[in-house]
């Protein structure tokens, strides 16, 4: 499958708060053969202790970096070195995702995971250093995102903001960058993207070596009305596109034939240029989208992110937390200093819904079929079963209601036996049988809230050898 040095429009899985270890064994056992190009792991950086409270410290420390030191709760330099090479050994990239906009927003001095000694706006690096002479005059919390100066001056939830626009802060950067790059990783993603003038990124990659190589990915999220758009920031990289995320969740909670023309809509980054998923870490969180407490209604989100041709998709796996419990705050498993703990896919922890046939066995078809065009879409009464091909390698059956449904659906498949890619655990057994006749017709029965999908690759095709 792809290598990690096809930039963009390749397959990702957004590893939130897994170590550096258990992220290099899950590339090993299953998300390289998988087929996925990329893992987004969590900031590397040193970031701030926090308060340890009775579950950990919350996950967000990580955003809130005290050095630009690769020592985290997630795992040591050496850890991270390891995991990128095990990864690449799968055919895996690892993007990181670089937290430099800012430095903590602690304002009491502390000492950071791997020992730094900071204070409000002193950070003595070495790598990282910065004073008060490199953040931004504004010293107070951003008050107007429509105010373009507001947004990428004053603090982002009180975030102590690194002026960017300086050539020693752009250099700071750009050495961190060409430092994880040195590590051996396959991209970056530009957290808090919108709070820097898209000039200063471009300024940064400028200054990079090994890094400006590398694919960038900004995390810029648009939202109607403001002046900052996420289509800005292609000069140096490409741009998360939130309204995919939230376009997914008004479809699969209204009617998912709405889905059709999504390719086309005008508000919309091109999709080459856009890197899009069902769900992340903050939107999960602050339900701006669906996420896997959605259960069938995500799993079919995230066989369309595959399946239909937009964007660079981007599939999410986290831990288990509840809205109602605390859940923007509490952490990963963690031991009593605050070290997250490896995840095991047995112990319920985390997720692991990457794991699923929704997500696991789409990637492949997302590989094999990605040169090919939608075609073939029907929508059944109400809008809430829709089917759709793509060239004459697959075709999708979602089934976004209560009912089992029987329809014979259009497709341009070639004639032969179709395994359903997602009835089957893994890609070797073959579960749950359709024939596509002569004249590419099949009759086809999708239960509720499941999905059906052929593919060419696990076929039997009448006339093979
Ligand atoms: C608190 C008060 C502030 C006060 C400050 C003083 O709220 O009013 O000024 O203390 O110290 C945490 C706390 C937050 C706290 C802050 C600073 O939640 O209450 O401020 O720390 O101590 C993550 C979390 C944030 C977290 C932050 C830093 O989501 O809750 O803040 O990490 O630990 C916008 C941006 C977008 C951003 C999104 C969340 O445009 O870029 O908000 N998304 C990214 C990440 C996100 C991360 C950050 C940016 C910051 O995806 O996870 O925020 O790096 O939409």
């Amino acid at each position: 499958h792809t290598t990690p040095n096809d930039q963009g429009d390749n397959a990702i899985l957004n590893m939130f708060q897994w170590t550096w270890n258990s992220i290099a064994a899950e590339c090993t056992n299953v998300i390289g053969p998988a087929g996925f190009a990329y893992v987004q792991v969590s900031p590397p950086q040193e970031h701030i202790i926090g308060v340890l409270g009775a579950q950990g410290a919350p996950w967000w420390t990580s955003y809130q970096p005290v050095s630009y030191k690769v020592e985290s709760k997630l795992g040591t330099r050496a850890e991270f070195a390891t995991m990128v090479q095990t990864c690449r050994d799968a055919g895996v990239g690892i993007i990181a995702d670089a937290v430099i906009n800012h430095m903590t927003g602690q304002t009491e001095p502390g000492i950071g995971w791997a020992g730094t000694e900071y204070s409000e706006e002193n950070y003595p690096g070495p790598e990282g250093g910065y004073g008060p002479q490199d953040f931004n005059e504004c010293k107070t919390e951003i008050s107007n995102y429509g105010d373009r100066h507001d947004v990428q001056n004053c603090r982002l939830v009180g975030l102590q903001d690194l002026a960017t626009g300086s050539d020693y802060v752009q250099q700071e950067i750009a050495d961190y960058l060409d430092d994880l790059a040195s590590l051996g990783v396959a991209g970056y993603r530009i957290d808090a993207a919108k709070h820097m003038p898209a000039t200063d990124l471009e300024a940064i990659k400028s200054k990079t070596t090994a890094a400006k190589n590398l694919y960038w990915v900004h995390e810029v999220i648009g939202s109607g009305g403001e002046p900052i758009q996420p289509v800005e920031y292609l000069g140096s990289g490409d741009s998360h596109e939130f309204n995919y995320g939230r376009t997914l969740q008004r479809a699969f909670n209204g009617r998912i034939s709405t889905l059709q023309r999504l390719a086309t809509n005008q508000d919309l980054l091109e999709g080459y240029r856009a890197g899009v998923f069902v769900d992340n870490h903050d939107t999960e969180r602050n339900r701006e989208t669906l996420s896997y407490h959605a259960g069938n209604k995500y799993l079919l989100a995230n066989v369309f992110l595959f399946s239909y041709p937009y964007g660079s998709p981007s599939a999410y796996t986290g831990y288990e937390f509840e809205h109602a419990n605390g859940g923007h705050d509490i952490g990963a498993p963690q031991d009593t200093v605050g070290k997250v703990l490896d995840a095991e896919c047995s112990d319920g922890a985390f997720t692991c819904i990457h794991r699923e046939p929704e997500i696991a066995n789409m990637v492949g078809f997302y590989n094999d079929v990605r040169a090919t065009g939608l075609n073939n879409w029907q929508t059944l009464d109400g809008g809430n079963v829709v089917g759709y091909g793509r060239g004459e390698q697959g075709f999708v059956v979602l089934n976004n209601t209560n009912a089992s449904v029987n329809h014979t659906f259009t497709t341009s498949l070639p004639q032969g036996s179709y395994c359903n890619v997602i009835a089957a655990r893994d890609l070797t057994d073959c579960d749950e049988t359709f024939t596509v006749g002569a004249d590419g017709s099949v009759d086809i029965t999708a239960a509720a809230g499941k999905s059906v999908v052929l593919w060419t690759k696990h076929s039997t095709r009448t006339g093979d050898p």
